[in-house]
């Protein structure tokens, strides 16, 4: 049974607590490995090391940092398979999803920002003969980083990667539940050469070594991204302490369908926007609002193709539908379905825990679900599920389609199909979200400003929206 350890001043070692607790492999939902119970004393441990490295990294010169953050996308790229493996088995997603979304992506984060920080620059401003202004973008210190189980490497990096590139030294806690591959990452770090106490990788729970980097007083900014009532606590904890938060939370994203849409695209994208890593990401769109002339088109065509998405062994090449992360998530998302039964809604396809054979009969496998008939404001249709549920309704005006998909507390992201270009740009301009993608969906520009609006989150990451939060800004005004 492997066991995990936390990364702190360059080295892999035990927590100070010496216990460890259980990691679990969605697809048999089965122990596989053990992950360190790290606290208080372990994160301590952490930032002294990020402390020590700081003066050395931060003002080392950003070709340095960005040659270490290249060599660490290259050796992730060199292990891509090994990694993709880890992933599947750490979060139940397919092997095929790990290995052309989530381990590629992690490579183009650091690659992303080894780059980003050579191009970036300051301003100055003129004060015509009398003086000069410059804008310093200086790293805060030490930073930390707490991602989710979802998308584990592909979020860590994304955190990871501007905060180092922009010369902080950093103290991260990757989801409990799937530790896995960055822990892989760690052992990467010391073979890419980062200086020791420049990345900090503190294993464990989020009421205990995460809650411990977000009270840290030496800790001076973190970027979260989890659900929203976690974010909301690290908010009541860090507030108080002025420390600079980047929240990436929860959403309940709308995919409203238009009737003069390219239909074969729409119904490809839309079987990915709402099932893809078994409906867990946050961008995926779990409320399709359909134009009432399509809507009984679209609902035979869509339950056909959801029909045949099998959930399989996420180590099987042919998988397209996997395990979700945990138990408890899967009996909270079979829970949404029997609210949304209770609350009126018709179950067109799915709707149960599939059992398959062998050692996968103890994993944790839901089949897709399409459910209609629910009110747009019922709980099922206002709560994020995070699973492989969505619900379908038909709307007959843009106003009232807007309304539906504005009325919940969420804003993160929002796809449109339609033909009438007017129409979609009207749509995008007045839906309350953060990201909107006409006629497709994730489609991502790493440049881009990515965040959501509402209870969806506070603040972008991206591009140098995420370089200018891991810095501050300083201006200094000389007399001419
Ligand atoms: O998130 P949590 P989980 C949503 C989704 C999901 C819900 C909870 O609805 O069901 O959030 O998911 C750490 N101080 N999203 O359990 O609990 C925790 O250890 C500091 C949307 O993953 O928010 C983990 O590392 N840290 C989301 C991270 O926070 C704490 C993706 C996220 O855990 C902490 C995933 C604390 N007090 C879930 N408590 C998205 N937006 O993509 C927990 N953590």
């Amino acid at each position: 049974m492997e066991k995990l350890y936390n990364y702190i001043g360059g080295k892999l070692i035990d927590p100070v607590s010496n216990t460890w607790f259980d990691n679990f492999h969605p697809a048999t939902g089965t122990v596989y490995s053990h992950i360190p119970d790290s606290d208080q004393r372990d994160v301590q441990l952490a930032v002294d090391a990020a402390e020590a490295a700081f003066p050395a990294w931060s003002t080392l010169a950003a070709e340095k940092r960005s040659e270490i953050l290249s060599r660490l996308s290259d050796l992730i790229k060199r292990d891509l398979e090994l990694l993709a493996q880890a992933e599947s088995k750490d979060n139940g997603k397919p092997v095929s999803l790990a290995r052309i979304v989530d381990i590629p992506r992690a490579v183009s984060n650091f690659e992303f920002f080894a780059t980003a920080i050579l191009h970036f620059a300051t301003e100055a401003h003129a004060m015509e003969s009398s003086a000069i202004n410059y804008t310093l973008r200086q790293p805060i210190g030490v930073v930390g980083c707490i991602s989710p189980w979802n998308l584990p490497l592909y979020l860590f990096s994304w955190k990871i990667a501007p905060a180092l590139a922009a010369g902080n030294c950093v103290v991260a806690k990757p989801s409990e539940v799937t530790p896995m591959t960055a822990y892989l990452l760690s052992k990467l770090c010391i073979e890419a050469g980062m200086p020791a106490g420049v990345l900090n990788i503190v294993h464990g729970l989020g009421g205990k070594a995460g809650q411990a980097i977000v009270e840290h007083p030496k800790i001076k900014a973190v970027s979260f991204t989890g659900g929203t009532k976690t974010g909301a606590g690290l908010a009541a904890t860090a507030a108080p302490m002025f420390k600079k938060l980047s929240l990436e939370l929860g959403g309940k994203n709308p995919n409203i369908i238009f009737a003069d849409c390219d239909f074969d695209a729409m119904l490809k994208t839309t079987l990915q926007s709402s099932f893809a890593n078994q409906g867990q990401i946050c961008l995926c769109g779990s409320r399709i609002f359909v134009e009432r002339p399509l809507y009984e088109k679209f609902r035979d065509a869509f339950v056909e193709k959801v029909k045949q998405l099998k959930p399989g062994n996420p180590a099987d090449e042919g998988t397209r539908m996997g395990a979700v992360v945990s138990q408890a998530h899967m009996e909270k998302v079979l829970s949404y379905i029997q609210l949304a039964r209770e609350e009126g809604g018709t179950v067109l396809c799915g709707g149960e825990r599939v059992v398959l054979e062998g050692e996968l009969k103890t994993g944790w496998y839901i089949a897709p679900t399409v459910i209609e008939g629910l009110a747009f404001d019922c709980r099922t249709n206002q709560e994020e599920i995070f699973g492989p549920v969505v619900t379908i309704m038909p709307f007959d005006t843009e106003e009232e389609v807007l309304e539906m998909a504005n009325s919940t507390v969420y804003g993160l992201a929002a796809t449109v199909w339609t033909q009438h270009l007017t129409r979609a740009h009207r749509v995008a301009n007045n839906l309350q979200s953060g990201i909107v993608w006409i006629n497709c969906w994730l489609l991502r520009d790493l440049r881009t400003p990515f965040g959501g609006v509402k209870a969806s989150g506070v603040g972008r990451e991206g591009g140098f929206e995420a370089l200018r939060f891991f810095t501050e800004a300083k201006n200094v005004c000389v007399k001419l």
